[in-house]
């Protein structure tokens, strides 16, 4: 069976959503039961603690639904733990430098493409990671690196930064891209398609795949129609004040 990866770089669209708050281990089963493909734990602006993150990590591996998790910093004691705990992948916000992209490779990934520190006895591999040089190859190939594009800087630099090999997806940060651009939550602005449509178009060019997170079901519309087929909707947070405004208005109206 094909995995996540090679899924997203033949172009289907696949579908996940954040998790920032609510770190029960059952919510990887519960996203995958609603048909969610994969997840990313929020490390940027969430504050789950590690032990429950490595759980969360745990029922997702077991559950086989991608986790991926974005990590606050491109440092290796950051990235490697999330590693180790058996993240599917990282998302680096607001990635602006092609050393930047470097770093994620390089804490991510074993040798030859990285520097990932080896330690198999560990969750990542199951327990049971069986010969070292065949399992380190084939996690390699299959971790998920994304690079998200939040500032002028970064839809400047976006072919340096997709050019590294390891780096597989760009990923935009749409309020933060409208906050660095001055035009903060204006989605429609065209000088935010035009920042958008630079880093589809570069991703295009060098062979990754690309993804929004975005409210709005129109709107993921548009972008996935426009190339992006790795997309973030929604979040743990949003879902459930969501319905729970919904049903006390209907209760109440
Ligand atoms: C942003 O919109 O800035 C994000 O980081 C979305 O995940
Ligand atoms: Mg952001």
């Amino acid at each position: 069976m094909a995995t996540i990866k090679e899924r997203a770089y033949a172009g289907e669209r696949l579908f996940g959503t954040m998790v920032c708050l609510f770190d029960v281990p059952d919510i990887a089963r519960m996203l995958q039961v609603c048909g969610f493909d994969f997840f990313v734990l929020d490390m940027e602006h969430g504050y789950c603690d590690d032990s429950r993150i490595a759980a969360m990590l745990l029922v997702a591996k077991m559950a086989g639904i991608p986790a991926i998790v974005r990590a606050a910093r491109p440092q290796r004691e950051i990235i490697m733990k999330y590693m180790e705990m058996g993240a599917a992948g990282i998302l680096l916000p607001n990635t602006e430098t092609i050393e930047d992209a470097r770093k994620l490779v390089e804490f991510s990934k074993y040798a030859p493409q990285g520097n990932r520190g080896v330690a198999l006895l560990k969750a990542h591999a199951g327990y049971d990671a069986g010969s070292a040089v065949p399992y380190m190859e084939k996690a390699n190939q299959e971790t998920i690196l994304m690079v998200q594009i939040e500032s002028p800087t970064g839809v400047h630099n976006i072919d340096e930064i997709l050019s590294v090999d390891g780096i597989d997806c760009a990923f935009i940060g749409p309020n933060d891209l409208s906050q660095t651009y001055g035009i903060m939550g204006q989605f429609e602005n065209p000088m935010l398609h035009e920042a958008i449509e630079t880093v589809i178009a570069s991703a295009k060019r060098c062979g990754k795949f690309c993804g929004i997170h975005i409210g709005g079901v129109e709107r993921v519309k548009h972008w996935m129609e426009n190339g992006m087929n790795f997309n973030l909707f929604g979040a743990d947070t949003v879902f459930m004040m969501n319905a729970a405004r919904d049903a006390v208005k209907q209760l109440k109206d």
